[in-house]
């Protein structure tokens, strides 16, 4: 099939899940193609997808440089260019309607438009009123639709109310690169790592983070690694400060080579608002590394209580720190959550389970 995949290139859950979905389907024989304003992080050096730079242009007579136009203009050219057949856009805003307004542009060629709704883009942005009516007409208009999780499904019902539910196509992680060979040991006399990697946003609560992990290093020797950048780094490492753990936390960035982080940890928190579904808990998880998460939103869907990590009240912090410190409070208790972590990733979310799915998915939508 000859596909183009558009996403937001930045650090997030979406842009990662798009390129991955572009890499695997190239890997298996697929002409594919990604349009982005520039090259997605996880796309590396990768030479078997196509990209296409999304040039912005400005005149002086814009205030703001209109970028939807500019990225439906480049989908529709590369849709005539390469005779695409799907174009599949990530992240409704404004991928989807950037999406559906490039297959309007170049009728009669025939061009199908699937979106995939990862989270946000339905619970704070798209059912914003300044999008609610655009982002609705796109996923309306949609050959079809898919959501990360069943908890998103659901929300985006609630929210949107569609003609028809979407598709439940779960995200999945690349078992090859997120595996646990060479993972930490249980640190007989070393300390702890506890890891979290996230864009920092106020959904991530990654504050609640910093106080978590205050509580386990009173009980144990561990240090806390942050991966990733967003505008609550700030508070975070401020509150880092102000309980005089600095010494025990790093902020490292956004990191390309993030599973050899994963490798080296001992445990995973993710203690957001809600996620509709967790993908850095899953690739945690794949590396061999219990999570302790939210019970919230599409999480539950990805780490299982007790078995492969811990589900706690968002907030509540004495809960979580207890729940992280029992995670890490018996050498064989922690192994055998990590050999579940393991075989749960793989047995449900690798990429090779889930890329046929959307192979399927493809096939019925051009059938239509
Ligand atoms: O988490 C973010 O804020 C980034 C966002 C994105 O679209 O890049 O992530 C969402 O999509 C990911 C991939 O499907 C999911 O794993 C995340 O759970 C989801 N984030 C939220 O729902 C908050």
């Amino acid at each position: 099939m000859r596909i183009l995949i558009s996403c937001h290139p930045t650090q997030g859950g979406s842009g990662v899940v798009a390129t991955e979905l572009a890499m695997g389907l190239a890997s298996r024989g697929h002409d594919m193609h990604m349009a982005a304003v520039e090259r997605p992080f996880r796309l590396g050096d990768n030479r078997d997808v196509h990209f296409h730079p999304v040039n912005v242009t400005n005149y002086p007579l814009f205030k703001y440089p209109p970028h939807d136009l500019c990225l439906a203009n480049e989908i529709a050219e590369a849709i005539v260019a390469h005779d695409i057949q799907i174009v599949h856009a990530h992240y409704a805003v404004p991928h989807a309607i950037a999406a559906i307004l490039a297959a309007q542009a170049v009728q009669p060629h025939p061009v199908r438009v699937v979106t995939t709704l990862h989270g946000t883009d339905i619970t704070l942005v798209g059912s914003h009123r300044d999008f609610y009516r655009v982002c609705r007409h796109a996923m309306v208009q949609c050959d079809g639709l898919t959501t990360v999780s069943q908890w998103l499904l659901d929300q985006t019902m609630k929210e949107f109310d569609l003609p028809e539910p979407p598709v439940v196509l779960p995200n999945f992680v690349d078992c090859d690169r997120f595996g646990p060979r060479g993972r930490a040991g249980w640190p007989e006399d070393g300390e702890f790592q506890v890891l979290h990697a996230s864009n920092f946003r106020p959904v991530k609560r990654v504050v609640d983070i910093i106080r978590v992990f205050e509580r386990i290093q009173r009980q144990i020797p561990a240090r806390l690694v942050m991966v990733g950048d967003g505008p609550e780094r700030g508070l975070a490492e401020e509150l880092a400060g102000e309980l005089g753990i600095c010494d025990r936390v790093r902020f490292v960035g956004p990191q390309t080579a993030v599973e050899d982080l994963y490798r080296s940890s001992h445990l995973f928190l993710l203690l957001s608002d809600y996620e509709s579904f967790g993908l850095s808990a899953l690739e945690a998880q794949a590396c061999g590394v219990p999570a302790v998460v939210s019970d919230a939103g599409g999480l539950p869907e990805v780490v299982r209580d007790r078995v492969t990590g811990r589900l706690s009240p968002v907030g509540d912090i004495e809960k979580i720190a207890q729940a992280s410190l029992d995670v890490l409070g018996d050498a064989e208790q922690w192994a055998a959550m990590s050999e579940a972590a393991v075989s749960h990733a793989r047995r449900t979310f690798c990429r090779d389970k889930i890329l046929p799915l959307y192979e399927d998915f493809y096939e019925q939508i051009l059938k239509q």
